[in-house]
């Protein structure tokens, strides 16, 4: 079964694994994350429509294992830690973070473009866990991949950032070989897993609810920082050009005999928006 997975994944790039969480597991993490979500955000009382275009797509909140522990459960969670690292055909990996993205009622696609260029990771193997909180189908954002589009190793970065991604520029500059797109049917409980190389996008949400889902991202154990480029998973510990990435921020998630604590450091005030946004953990004894 496992052979079988992992064939289709070094061909395609992605996988959707079935029924990895039973549907009380799921509506419990719904509820877990839901609420973090709104104590993350209470200082950002924005409507959809005055967000940015990249906001739109998508709420963002990072490191959520870090300040809610029942989260932490979810994004060390071996299932889901051991079929990524067996994916990668790694013997161990460490988070580089975790994430929540709700897609809002009326949020826009998610912009075409893959995720290891904002990583500043010398190493490529990456994958991430996106985890569905609900069910997930062509009305509420679903995600798609071009598949076997992590073959062509050559890092592109698309700023999904500053706004619309224009379709033709995105086919020309990523060298796809084709404009084909899977999108994948998911039900609460499935979870889809891509490598860091492949290029995906989501559908809009036209439904009258958000799409929640939980993601968690992992790297093989031993990578190391390949570019000054900055990112809290690197630059929080201090992290230099050359050097292992390891420490507490992204610590060992599979073989792991127990969850990890949480880091021992707050985030330097340096940061304080990002805190107060809700994109980035609280301090502790707050
Ligand atoms: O959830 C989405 O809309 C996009 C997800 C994504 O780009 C990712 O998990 O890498
Ligand atoms: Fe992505």
């Amino acid at each position: 079964m496992l052979n079988d997975l992992k064939k289709r994944f070094n061909e395609d790039g992605f996988i959707v694994v079935r029924d990895v969480f039973k549907p009380s597991e799921i509506e419990f993490y719904r509820e877990v994350v839901q609420e973090a979500i709104k104590e993350r955000k209470q200082l950002d009382l924005r409507q959809l429509e005055d967000k940015s275009k990249y906001e739109q797509s998508f709420t963002q909140c990072q490191n959520l294992w870090e300040d809610y522990p029942e989260i932490r459960k979810l994004t060390f969670d071996q299932r889901i830690c051991k079929i990524a690292a067996e994916l990668l055909d790694v013997k161990a990996i460490r988070i580089w973070h975790d994430q929540a993205l709700v897609k809002e009622a009326g949020g826009r696609e998610t912009d075409p473009h893959h995720d290891q260029p904002y990583w500043p990771i010398k190493e490529t193997n990456t994958i991430t866990a996106w985890i569905p909180l609900c069910d997930v189908d062509s009305t509420n954002g679903q995600l798609g991949f071009y598949p076997g589009s992590h073959k062509n190793r050559n890092k592109q970065f698309i700023n999904i950032f500053s706004g619309n991604v224009d379709e033709e520029e995105f086919l020309e500059s990523s060298n796809l070989s084709s404009s084909e797109v899977c999108y994948q049917e998911l039900k609460a409980g499935d979870v889809s897993f891509h490598h860091g190389l492949t290029f995906h996008r989501a559908k809009p949400n036209t439904s009258p609810s958000e799409r929640i889902v939980h993601t968690a991202i992992f790297f093989e154990d031993g990578s190391t920082r390949g570019d000054s480029q900055f990112h809290f998973s690197v630059d929080r510990p201090n992290i230099k050009i050359g050097e292992k990435i390891e420490s507490d921020i992204t610590p060992l998630a599979y073989p792991i005999q127990k969850t990890p604590d949480r880091p021992l450091n707050n985030i330097s005030d340096d940061f304080i928006g990002y805190k107060m946004l809700g994109l980035l953990p609280k301090d502790q004894n707050n």
